[in-house]
């Protein structure tokens, strides 16, 4: 009972914002909060119309902190997997949401919701942490691959998945229906858009023979709407190019790429001083954002993002809503303080609707 209070209580405040922002009467929202309070009444939960879970959803995205993407959170797709039964379907439609995301590089961003948790037994989760990602292995050789999916990647091969063992394998959707065991499914090889990294004055770039996948799907966070949980509600964007290019390939624990960049560079790494780890840097986001262009596949400079976000917060603020922000997230990790974000301090309060992290696995 005391936790029917707390779903009401979430349900109202997020079925009034919602139906507000959407222009409805006071009347229209009475109504709805009347058959909610029924549902929850009877069963212990309710459903969301369409419109709510659309709107909920785009929500979730203007409120999420550590996002600097915010700007578009009105165009985002959602769409709605809630019937969806059994693993193959929900492989299938996870298929769909790449190939209309990806849209042959012209990226749209999206969300698929599937069916929401009615209690801690039945619950859909993936497993994976992005829908598409580069498997990582221990070898007796050292690690070959993506260094952040080592357990996950262990976690595959125990199901009985076989990589080819590459420095870029695309691991497998691994998915689980409430306490079923989880099922794996290897993704189509035309459905991954990937973008082989070159630079535009430098050849020798190419002997780095990197390469990375064109769209970012986040598919291991919660998303809550009016106190109910998606457990399941994979989406994506685009690219900001750092997160390639001063992340994934620099990381000494991901791709750890700087050394080998300075020596296609032909740069002098006798000292620290001479900075070269930065003038790497640089050349490689160059690389990045250059590669993604030529492949017509949709990215975005940090400079250019930032000032996307300035123009989020002032949105925001006509319609007289505080932004709320996680600072250390919002600056990219090359030239921070060359944007405006950095010289600005944000509020790191966590709105409803908004996506969580939950467990790895359903509990
Ligand atoms: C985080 C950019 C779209 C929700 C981030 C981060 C960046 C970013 C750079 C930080 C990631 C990191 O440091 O690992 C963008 C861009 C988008 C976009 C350029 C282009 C449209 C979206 C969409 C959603 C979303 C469509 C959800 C509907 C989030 C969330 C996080 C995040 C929840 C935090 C993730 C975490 O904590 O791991 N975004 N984003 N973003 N974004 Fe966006
Ligand atoms: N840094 C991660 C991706 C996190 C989400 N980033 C986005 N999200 N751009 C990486 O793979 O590098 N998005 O929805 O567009």
């Amino acid at each position: 009972m005391k936790e029917n209070s707390f779903l009401l209580k979430e349900a109202g405040q997020f079925i009034d914002l919602c139906y507000r922002e959407l222009g409805k009467t006071k009347e229209e929202i009475n109504n709805r909060l009347i058959d909610i309070t029924r549902a929850v009444d009877q069963q212990g939960y309710y459903e969301h119309t369409y419109e709510e879970l659309r709107y909920g959803a785009m929500l979730a995205w203007r409120n999420s902190n550590r996002c600097i993407g915010r700007l578009f959170w009105e165009t985002l797709q959602v769409f709605d997997a809630r019937n969806v039964e059994t693993e193959e379907e929900m492989a299938g439609t996870l298929f769909q949401h790449i190939e209309k995301a990806t849209n042959g590089g012209k990226i749209r961003p999206a969300i698929t919701v599937f069916r929401q948790a009615v209690d801690s037994e039945r619950q859909i989760r993936i497993w994976n942490h992005q829908l598409i990602r580069y498997a990582g292995y221990e070898t007796a050789h050292g690690i070959i691959g993506d260094p952040a999916s080592i357990a996950f990647t262990r976690q595959c091969s125990e199901l009985g998945w076989i990589g080819e063992g590459t420095a870029f394998d695309v691991l497998p959707l691994v998915l689980q229906m409430d306490n079923r065991a989880p099922r794996l499914f290897d993704i189509p090889r035309g459905l991954v858009l990937e973008v082989p990294i070159s630079h535009p004055d430098i050849p020798a770039f190419t002997d780095l023979s990197l390469k990375w996948y064109g769209v970012p799907m986040v598919s291991d966070m919660e998303l809550e709407i009016g106190g109910i949980r998606y457990t399941a509600a994979p989406f994506n964007g685009w690219y900001m190019g750092t997160e390639i290019g001063a992340r994934n390939f620099a990381d000494e624990k991901r791709y750890n790429m700087l050394p080998k960049v300075a020596s296609v560079m032909g740069l002098d790494s006798s000292r620290e001083a001479f900075l070269w780890r930065d003038r790497a840097l640089v050349e490689l986001n160059v690389a990045v954002l250059h590669s993604f262009r030529e492949c017509g596949v949709t990215i975005v400079d940090h400079h250019t993002a930032a000032q996307q976000f300035m123009r989020f917060e002032e949105r925001e603020h006509k319609n007289d809503r505080d932004i709320t922000g996680r600072w250390s997230w919002l600056i990219p990790p090359l030239s921070p303080a060359a944007t405006p974000v950095f010289h600005q301090s944000y509020v790191d309060e966590v709105k409803t609707p908004n996506f969580f992290y939950q467990e790895k696995e359903a509990k």
